[in-house]
Order: structure tokens, then C-alpha cells, then sequence
């Protein structure tokens, strides 16, 4: 009898081993899952009016949880932005850092229209694991042209990797993207920069479907020192 229990339980512990070990394969010793602070949802449903070529299907649902390795921080709270637009129509560029991620009037700023940039200066080079943006999401849009690109350069001439690039039909003329256009939701867009390495985060957009302006809202960095 007691041979059959010990069986029993052995049959048990091996089904947990073989159970918890794909998740441990997963999640690998040295990573850990990105905290994330979200704001609260504007708009609830999954909208079915937007129209694009080259638009991801449309879920509803959350986004699952990201690993990061372990140590990976917020490095952009309160950092320098510049822009292609210095003078945003409304806000300002410093909001785009402040760490305030709510959808209503008065947490977005505006640039002009069409091809616009932002870049936030880390102010030293990190190995980048996450890159969160909310352009706006006070209602649903998709930013067209979206592009993220990391170098060391401030000036973008050398050394530039592009991590994000839904321009399908290179209308901005940085390359193609093979990246899909989304809706913009309360969660924000993850980008995998994949420990790309770099100081500067520049970001593009060319409008989005209800106007040619560009917004945002927050952007944020996350990654780990240089060894
Ligand atoms: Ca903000
Ligand atoms: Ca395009």
C-alpha cells in the first residue's frame, strides 16, 4: 500500500515538473515581468469604423505580460525632448516624460502636421528592453508612419537602429516597415527594442485618421546600464 501511495506521489511530482517547466523555460532565470503604471481606459468596445491597408486585426483584448531582464528600469522620467516641431500647438514637449499617461484634455500635446519627430535624450547609452508609447487614446485612432529608431547620435546621421516601422509604402522615406498599424488604446504600444543599445529614442508619426496632426501623450523607456 504505502509503495502504491509513494508511486502516487511521485506520478504527481513529475507531472508538476513537467507542468512548471515551460514557464520557467519561458521566463528564464534572469527575467522578470515589466511592471507597468496604466491609465484608465477612455473608450470602451473595439471600434470597427477605422479603415487602413495596413492595420493589425483588431482583438479588444489586453495585452499579455512582457519579460524583460531582470534590473530593467524606467530611464526616461523626466528627460530632455526635442522635436521636429519645438513649439507644439498645444502642451508642451516636456509632458511627453512627466509620467502623467491619462487620456483626457490637458495630459496630450499637439505638433503640426504631417511628418513630425520627437527624441528623448536618456542622457547616457542603455541596453533598451521596452518602449511604451501613448499618442492618444481619448479616442480610437491609428498614427500613421509610425517609426522608432535608437542611436547614440543626437543628430540621427550614424549608428541609427530602427526597433519599430509601420510605414508600409516607405511614405515617410525611412524604409519600409514591416510593422503593422494599430489602434491607439489605454495600455499604450509596447515596441521590443530587443537590447538594442543607445542613448536617443526618436519617434515618428504622419497624422493619424481623424486629422494630419500628431500627439503625444507619454513615452517611455525602459532598459538596463551598459556592462
Ligand atoms: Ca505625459
Ligand atoms: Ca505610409
Amino acid at each position: 500500500m504505502r509503495t502504491q501511495v509513494n508511486k502516487n506521489l511521485l506520478a504527481c511530482a513529475t507531472l508538476a515538473a513537467v507542468m512548471l517547466a515551460p514557464v520557467v523555460a519561458q521566463q528564464g532565470p534572469d527575467k522578470e515581468e515589466l511592471k507597468l503604471q496604466l491609465p484608465k481606459p477612455m473608450f470602451i468596445g473595439t471600434p470597427t469604423n477605422i479603415k487602413s491597408p495596413n492595420l493589425e486585426p483588431i482583438t479588444g483584448k489586453p495585452r499579455g505580460p512582457f519579460l524583460v531582464p531582470k534590473g530593467t528600469k524606467l530611464l526616461c522620467l523626466n528627460k530632455p525632448v526635442k522635436s521636429s516641431d519645438m513649439q507644439p500647438v498645444i502642451g508642451e514637449l516636456s509632458m511627453i516624460t512627466d509620467g502623467e499617461k491619462e487620456g483626457g484634455d490637458g495630459y496630450f500635446i499637439e505638433l503640426g502636421p504631417g511628418k513630425q519627430w520627437v527624441q528623448i535624450d536618456l542622457g547616457a547609452s542603455y541596453a533598451l528592453h521596452a518602449i511604451l508609447v501613448w499618442h492618444y487614446h481619448s479616442q480610437a485612432r491609428v498614427y500613421r508612419d509610425v517609426v522608432v529608431q535608437v542611436s547614440d547620435d543626437k543628430d540621427f546621421l550614424k549608428g541609427v537602429t530602427t526597433v519599430f516601422n509601420n510605414d508600409h509604402d516607405n511614405s515617410s522615406g525611412l524604409g519600409i516597415g514591416r510593422d503593422k498599424e494599430y489602434v491607439e488604446v489605454a495600455e499604450g504600444r509596447l515596441i521590443d527594442p530587443k537590447g538594442t543599445k543607445g542613448r536617443y529614442v526618436r519617434l515618428y508619426s504622419s497624422g493619424n485618421t481623424t486629422n494630419d496632426l500628431n500627439h503625444y501623450v507619454e513615452v517611455e523607456v525602459y532598459g538596463t546600464p551598459m556592462l
